[in-house]
């Protein structure tokens, strides 16, 4: 499953977005996921769904659809404690750090309202400087995945004999999902690509991790805290400063009230919409009546949104550049085996092929491959065809009796 690592200096409001983002889970979650451990969850990616395209009425089993909108659940992960010298292993730095290697992409919080010092303590609004917040957690993560070179330079150098340095170099670093080609990128960008391993100095090293962070990691920095009056500027500076990553302003204490306040009945929100109803006008409280103004305005009427379902869809389709896929069996009912009309979809890579999706479904499927069809049009997909997003595909497999024996 996707995985998604929210990062940030304390008080910025990583906990908030967290939460906002896993509260719909409960309602909606009729797949068999869970997460058991703290500070995991799962969130949702979305999309239009194909249903209302194809005029039929679906019943999803691994995502959900809600009017018309299908939810494909992510992992996301609360990463506190990335404090100054982290990468040292102070606080617990080590461990959150390697949580955040298991992430496929990273959801930067910072507190665009500068109401936090340096320390992450909170201080006057305006007084904090969030571009110097966003790059000393960068550097903390940089010199993480220095210490991680280092100590594996040993064994880099004896192995290296019998492979290459850049082979190695991905071998030590496959632990935060480092593929060779990252390091290949990763080398050139850094001008490291003539200058033998053994040869480089702590700066190359460091710098070679600068390079490959946004590799391996894609980020979106989040701007929260978009609802104080001292954050706009802030959030002109971020994006100034930070031209090489998206920027996405949010609040996350505004969608975190807009959910509960969709649970508890008292208004009826989809993540990501631009509005939403009061059920019953008489059933709320005077201070419920306040926050919901206060949302209105300070939220809702200047960004159109609060940010955060965006953010999430971001990272998904544009960051990562997945594709949503819906598999089916039968190809003119889009039904799996039992009737269940597009029952699953999936976050497929940008390259992937029909036969990458037939290994997500199930291994067998992709061992007895024979060809995919596209269900919309009912035709044979060519052998090199990359899937697309919102692609309906069933896939063709030999008959077991057919099949070559192993
Ligand atoms: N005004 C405002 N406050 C927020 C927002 N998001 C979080 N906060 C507040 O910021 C403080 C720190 O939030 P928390 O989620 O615990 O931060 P964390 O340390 O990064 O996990 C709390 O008091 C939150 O209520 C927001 O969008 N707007
Ligand atoms: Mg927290």
């Amino acid at each position: 499953m996707l995985t998604f690592a929210i990062i940030g200096k304390t008080n910025v409001g990583k906990t908030t977005l967290f939460n906002a983002a896993t509260l719909l889970d409960e309602e909606i979650s009729n797949y068999p996921f869970t997460t058991k451990e703290p500070n995991h969850g799962i969130a949702h990616v979305c999309d239009l769904c194909v249903c209302r395209e194809l005029d039929v009425e679906d019943a999803p089993i691994n995502s959900a659809c809600i009017d018309g909108w299908r939810y494909i659940p992510v992992k996301i992960i609360d990463v506190p404690g990335l404090v100054k010298e982290a990468w040292r292993g102070k606080g617990l730095g080590n461990r959150f750090l390697s949580a955040l290697g298991q992430a496929d992409a990273l959801i930067h919080v910072v507190d665009a309202s500068g109401s936090i010092d340096e320390e992450g303590k909170i201080s006057q609004p305006g007084s904090g400087n969030p571009v110097q917040d966003v790059m000393d957690i960068e550097i903390e993560i940089e010199l993480w995945i220095s210490h991680i070179i280092d100590r594996n330079r040993p064994n880099i150098m004896r192995d290296a004999v019998y492979t290459s340095y850049e082979e190695e170099l991905s071998k030590s670093l496959t632990g935060i999902k480092t593929k060779p080609e990252h390091i290949a990128k990763a080398l050139v960008e850094a001008e490291l690509s003539e200058k033998p391993f053994p040869n480089w100095t702590p700066e190359d090293t460091l710098e070679f991790s600068h390079r490959l962070l946004p590799i391996i990691k894609p980020t979106l920095i989040m701007a929260n805290k978009m609802d104080l009056p001292t954050a706009e500027e802030n959030l002109e500076k971020l994006i100034e400063y930070h031209s090489h990553s998206l920027v996405a302003a949010c609040s996350a204490e505004a969608e975190l009230a807009l959910r509960r306040a969709d649970k508890s009945g008292l208004i009826r929100y989809s993540p990501g919409q631009e509005t939403f109803q009061i059920v019953d006008e008489d059933r709320l409280t005077i201070d419920q009546k306040k926050a919901i103004q206060y949302i209105e305005e300070k939220v809702m009427y200047r960004y159109m949104r609060t940010g955060i379902q965006q953010a999430l869809n971001t990272l998904a389709f544009k960051l990562l550049r997945r594709n949503m896929v819906y598999p089916v069996s039968n190809e003119a009912k889009y039904s799996d085996g039992h009737g269940n009309i597009l029952p699953d979809a999936h976050l497929m890579e940008n390259e992937d092929q029909p036969i990458d999706l037939a290994r997500t479904v199930h291994s067998r499927l992709a061992e007895n491959f024979i060809l995919a069809i596209d269900a919309r049009t009912g035709l044979r997909l060519p052998k090199d065809y990359t899937l697309r997003h919102r692609d309906i595909v069933k896939i063709m497999t030999q008959k077991r009796s057919q099949a070559k024996p192993s």
